[in-house]
């Protein structure tokens, strides 16, 4: 099983079903490393500490992060289940991007980037990345978000621990399409 397998896995029990092994997450969403060790191996992924240090690390998307002690790890977004990551609301900068495909651009048109089943709108800095998040779904369709007036509407932002930007939604009237 290499580091790609283990992050999905992980991916699976710290944002969407961590009853899957039996995990319990705090309000947080910190799981205790030892905890998460022990249960994985019983479902047979054979988890330790230094491989779970290597995919923080490494991880292409900074998906994971440990506390100060390393003894809890949680996903720093994408969550399904709710949980409060404590975030800061902080302010965006003035335009950020969101990258989604055809099919659901009448929609976006109509009601606005929905959170649908995560947690927040996740918006990016660059069109790159967002391009790269469109294209796990087909040809990119890149939308510019005008967050400076989202922000002088009342609009609040976060910004997870790996640079995603979130907030709640965007009405269509901030998106350039
Ligand atoms: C679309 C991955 C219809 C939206 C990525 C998107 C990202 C609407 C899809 C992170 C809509 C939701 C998040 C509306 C939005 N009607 N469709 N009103 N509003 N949509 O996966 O932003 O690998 O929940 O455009 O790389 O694609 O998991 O959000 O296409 O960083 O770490 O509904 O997930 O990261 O899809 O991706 P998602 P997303 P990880």
């Amino acid at each position: 099983m290499n580091t790609t397998h283990i992050s999905k896995f992980l991916s699976l029990v710290l944002r969407h079903k961590p009853q899957e092994i039996n995990l319990q997450l705090d309000e947080n969403g910190w799981a205790n490393v030892d905890e998460l060790i022990t249960k994985a191996i019983k479902k047979k992924i054979p988890l330790h500490f230094e491989l779970l240090e290597e995919i923080v690390e490494t991880n292409d998307k900074k998906r994971f992060s440990f506390n100060e002690d390393l003894t809890k790890i949680r996903a720093n977004q994408g969550h399904s289940i709710n949980i409060d990551l404590a975030l800061t609301s902080t302010e965006p900068p003035a335009t950020l991007y969101h990258g989604t495909v055809l099919k659901f651009i009448e929609a976006i048109k109509e009601n606005g980037l929905q959170k649908m089943s995560r947690q927040h709108v996740h918006l990016s800095t660059s069109i790159t990345t967002a391009t790269k998040v469109a294209e796990r779904r087909g040809k990119a369709i890149i939308l510019t978000v005008n967050c400076e007036s989202m922000l002088q509407d009342g609009f609040v932002f976060y910004v997870s621990d790996n640079g995603v930007w979130l907030t709640d939604n965007v009405p269509s009237k901030y998106i350039q399409f």
